[in-house]
């Protein structure tokens, strides 16, 4: 069951970096007619605050997507209900099951008969920009001001939220929404590249927990030769990896030669693959030396027979089953969380590996906010009121009802007003018929002394992260940036390609060797390939995200 909701975890966080990651489309700024503007002009009287409960009741047209398990009636959710008595604003809710729902929402923009709010928009950043252009979505930032104290506190403490859902324009078209396990660098998946070591096996060759790439070289080679599992037989698999994967792949010791290597599959044109920032720079890791070193220095482990050759070809199960024959024969490994790799039992005697001396450890944008929460559309004749009664989800008590469901039911309130999970069975699915949407209200780690939102598993793992890896992490990283359309449609063009060969190139170095005589074609290819073009891309939304922070 532990192990179960562990790996479910695990896949929502690769589904939250692919989401987060996806779908960035743009335009450029101030080109065509401007939005239109009802903020803080229309309706209920401009900027004065919207005084709950309304004298008078308004009615406003919510469209949701709903998990297959929610009831219908968002209005049967004790939350709702709670709200429209504080606010006196009843919701008249359309929710379409989510998995027909982008279909659904589709047609209703193209038909033009909107709702008053999209509660969980799920625009894509091409789908914000187009539809803030065209006018059907409005700007917010002038209703977060004026009408949602609490978002605007949010935002004004914490400045990378404010810039990821600014749009290229300098608008915001969509609130943010989502859970935040650990904080900046202690994010929780700041590194998602641990490296484990089976200390049992060190202990019983006399080694210590190495601390340079040389030591653990020397490790592995023991683990080959040493028959440390004590079966007589030549069967120990001194690393094994996923080549490539999201989590667990060897770019991470790449690092020990100055230049961390990030990949990504599954494949997602828009992932930050290979990418570091250096003194405000983006830089291509192929293109740096320190990657030329790591790749000669690594491709002697394979020459020698220390690394899995399945690496190239795991999946989950694959790579799970690895750790979990009969005699144990893995001594070390670089994934998420060692226990699912080599189980609980075994993992007792596995540990992670610090970073070697002077290695650079990669600050990743681990995701857990996206900007595709609630848009408002042209035909709201409410937009304070909406704008009131949608911050009542930037409160963390409501925040957290929302995503995962109601007190005494998901939660209990301790003495000190904390609110403290229930222990449930099959807490993904009664998640579904608990909450009322996952899409919108944040849940932020300064949060977590008054809402308990993050298991135990993952708590340990932000601490291993905060405590291990972030005393070397670097002060820079790629965030998840708002792309206009060009740079996009760049990015499309050009990163497929550029992305296939790199990886093809950096495998076969590893296998083959080969990587000092053919860096300067290997170089040359590259610019050929439209390096320099895709480069430029990624600094511009690199610097247009820095600009969003003041
Ligand atoms: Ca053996």
């Amino acid at each position: 069951m532990k192990r179960q909701t562990a790996l479910c975890f695990s896949i929502a966080m690769a589904a939250s970096l692919a989401l987060s990651a996806c779908g960035s489309d743009q335009e450029p700024s101030g080109v065509g007619t401007e939005p239109a503007k009802p903020t803080g002009e229309a309706g209920e009287g401009g900027n004065a605050p919207v005084a709950f409960p309304l004298q008078e009741q308004v009615t406003l047209k919510a469209v949701a997507p709903r998990p297959s398990l929610a009831p219908s009636d968002f209005n049967a959710q004790p939350l709702i209900q709670q709200l429209e008595t504080k606010t006196n604003v009843r919701i008249q809710w359309d929710t379409i099951v989510e998995t027909d729902y982008l279909e659904k929402r589709n047609l209703l923009l193209a038909s033009g008969s909107l709702p008053d709010f999209f509660f969980s928009g799920r625009f894509s950043d091409s789908e914000l920009v187009r539809y803030s252009k065209e006018g059907t979505i409005i700007p917010l930032e002038g209703l977060i001001e004026a009408h949602m104290p609490n978002l605007k506190a949010i935002l004004d403490a914490r400045p990378d939220i404010k810039a990821q859902i600014t749009a290229p324009d300098g608008h915001i078209y969509s609130l943010p929404q989502g859970e935040e396990f650990g904080s900046g660098k202690e994010e929780i998946g700041a590194n998602p590249d641990f490296l484990y070591i089976n200390k049992a096996w060190l202990d019983k060759l006399g080694l210590q927990v190495p601390k340079t790439i040389d030591e653990y070289t020397e490790a592995l080679r023991a683990f080959k030769t040493q028959d440390p599992n004590g079966n007589g037989k030549a069967d120990e698999i001194p690393l094994t990896y996923i080549d490539n994967f999201w989590t667990g792949d060897i770019g991470v010791l790449f690092g020990a030669f100055g230049v961390p290597d990030k990949t990504y599959r599954p494949n997602n044109p828009t992932y930050i693959d290979h990418l570091n920032v250096v003194d405000g720079k983006v830089q291509f890791a192929p293109q740096q030396e320190g990657y030329k070193k790591a790749a000669v220095y690594l491709h002697q482990w394979f020459a020698e027979g220390l690394v899995d050759l399945d690496a190239f070809t795991h999946d989950y199960d694959t790579y799970f089953a690895r750790g979990k024959t009969e005699d144990e024969t893995i001594g070390s490994l670089i994934w998420w969380d060692k226990n699912d790799v080599v189980g609980p039992e075994r993992g007792e005697h596995w540990v992670l590996v610090p970073p070697f001396e002077g290695m650079v450890v990669k600050w990743n944008n681990g995701g857990g906010f996206g900007r595709d929460g609630v848009t408002i559309t042209k035909n709201n004749e409410h937009p304070e009121v909406t704008a009131a009664w949608l911050d009542s989800f930037y409160e963390p008590k409501t925040a957290a009802q929302a995503r995962f469901g109601p007190i005494g039911v998901w939660y209990d309130q301790d003495a000190n007003g904390k609110l403290v999970p229930r222990t449930v069975e099959n807490p993904g699915e009664f998640r579904q018929s608990s909450a009322v949407t996952n899409g919108i209200g944040l849940l932020l780690y300064e949060h977590l002394d008054i809402v308990d939102y993050v298991e135990p598993r993952a708590a340990q793992r932000i601490k291993d992260s905060a405590d291990i890896y972030v005393p070397q992490m670097e002060d820079e990283r790629f965030p998840n940036v708002f792309f206009l359309d060009e740079e996009l449609q760049t990015i499309e063009r050009l990163k497929p390609d550029i992305s296939a060969y790199v990886n093809k190139t950096r495998a076969k170095w590893l296998l083959e060797g080969g990587v000092e005589q053919e860096w300067e074609h290997f170089q040359a290819t590259l610019k050929k390939m439209g390096i320099d073009e895709l480069l430029a891309v990624h600094q511009a939304g690199y610097d247009r995200y820095l600009e969003a922070q003041k």
